[in-house]
């Protein structure tokens, strides 16, 4: 199932007739500047062109460029109830408070092509603040975008960047392989976990503690704590030898106890990134990535245009040709399509 045509999904529905259709992202790119006195709906269309990607992304890629490093992301996962939703609301008010704002929040959800109804709870969790003039909320699916949910969320941060907001919290459903990587795009990866037996050694199956810059223990207000605190903070020095340990904040999403603190956190590992050069070399090494998942999801598209023709499947199923050769057949005609395009 797609997508009506110009629809944004959770957004809200785009006008799709009249003058003021997205064709052209460098006028919809200067309306949206300004954060949170800029053009919402205008910001609005732009995340779905890069939640779509394709050319009009990489148009969009290249216009949001320049305003590379001059807002800070904080990505939050954790397995679905340990209470991200409630967390994100609390830190979006604490950052408010404290004079930290304005904030975007974008809500990720790998698994539904469409945001569905987990997203349309945290919308609805969220909504004082959604009120807020400085806080922008936006719920990001798969939408088809080449390079996945991994390459269109730190394009839509970008954008979110260059739209003059200065901090974005990138807060996804669960703990998959997809939403791990999510979090890890973002400058401090914030991992929530609850106390209870063997969450610890679930956050490390999972490859959660790897990509931990603050470890969370919400749900404090539960029994348990002092284990998984202990459990943590074993693995941490099994697992990690690196200039940055982790710290680990005891919360109450639901109350906002430890919310303080958890701000405080990331505060600390920001200017620590900040003031050892880390952030500078993570930015580019996430680039890196980034490219790389492009390239390989557009090569990976090439090659199967080309074996899944019916002229090689016909080879194949008469014998005529083995897998090696059609390997490097299909390596030199795109090395032949590159030489031509170039
Ligand atoms: N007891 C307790 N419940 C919490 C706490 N934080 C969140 N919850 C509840 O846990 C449930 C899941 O929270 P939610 O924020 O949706 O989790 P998410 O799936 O990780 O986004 C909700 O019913 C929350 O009210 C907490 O610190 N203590
Ligand atoms: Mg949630």
């Amino acid at each position: 199932m797609s997508a009506p045509a110009g629809a944004t999904g959770p957004a809200g529905p785009i006008e799709t007739t009249g003058r003021q259709r997205a064709t052209d992202p460098e006028k919809l790119l200067e309306a949206a500047r300004g954060g949170a006195g800029g053009d919402r709906r205008a910001l609005a269309r732009l995340l779905s062109v890069a939640e779509r990607g394709g050319e009009p992304a990489r148009h969009l890629s290249r216009a949001t460029a320049p305003a590379a490093g001059s807002s800070y992301s904080i990505g939050l996962t954790g397995a679905p109830g340990a209470g991200k939703s409630t967390l994100t609301g609390r830190l979006v008010a604490e950052m408010l408070d404290k004079g930290a704002g304005p904030v975007a929040v974008l809500a990720v959800d790998p698994s539904s092509p469409l945001s569905g109804g987990a997203i349309l709870g945290d919308r609805v969790r969220m909504q004082d603040h959604a009120l807020d003039r400085n806080v922008f909320i936006r719920s990001m699916a798969t939408r088809g975008h080449l390079g996945g949910l991994a390459a269109a969320v730190p394009e839509a941060v970008r954008l979110l960047e260059a739209a003059g907001w200065p901090t974005v919290l990138v807060e996804t459903v669960g703990v998959g392989q997809v939403e791990v990587e999510v979090a890890g795009t973002c400058d401090t990866v914030v991992v929530v976990l609850n106390p209870g037996w063997g969450d610890a050694v679930q956050a490390n199956k999972a490859g959660l503690l790897e990509v931990a810059d603050v470890l969370v223990i919400n749900k404090a207000d539960r029994p348990g704590v002092r284990e998984t605190r202990r459990d943590l903070v074993h693995m941490l020095q099994l697992s990690r030898s690196m200039d940055w340990t982790p710290p680990i904040v005891e919360t109450v999403a639901s109350t906002g106890d430890g919310v303080a603190d958890l701000l405080q956190a990331i505060t600390r590992h920001r200017a620590f990134l900040e003031e050892s050069g880390g952030l500078v070399r993570r930015r580019a090494k996430r680039m890196v990535e980034e490219a790389e998942r492009l390239a390989v999801s557009r090569f990976t598209r090439e090659v199967a245009g080309i074996l899944g023709s019916e002229a090689v499947l016909k080879r194949f199923r008469s014998g005529a040709l083995d897998p090696a050769t059609a390997a490097d057949e299909v390596v030199a005609e795109i090395s032949r399509r590159l030489a031509s395009d170039g």
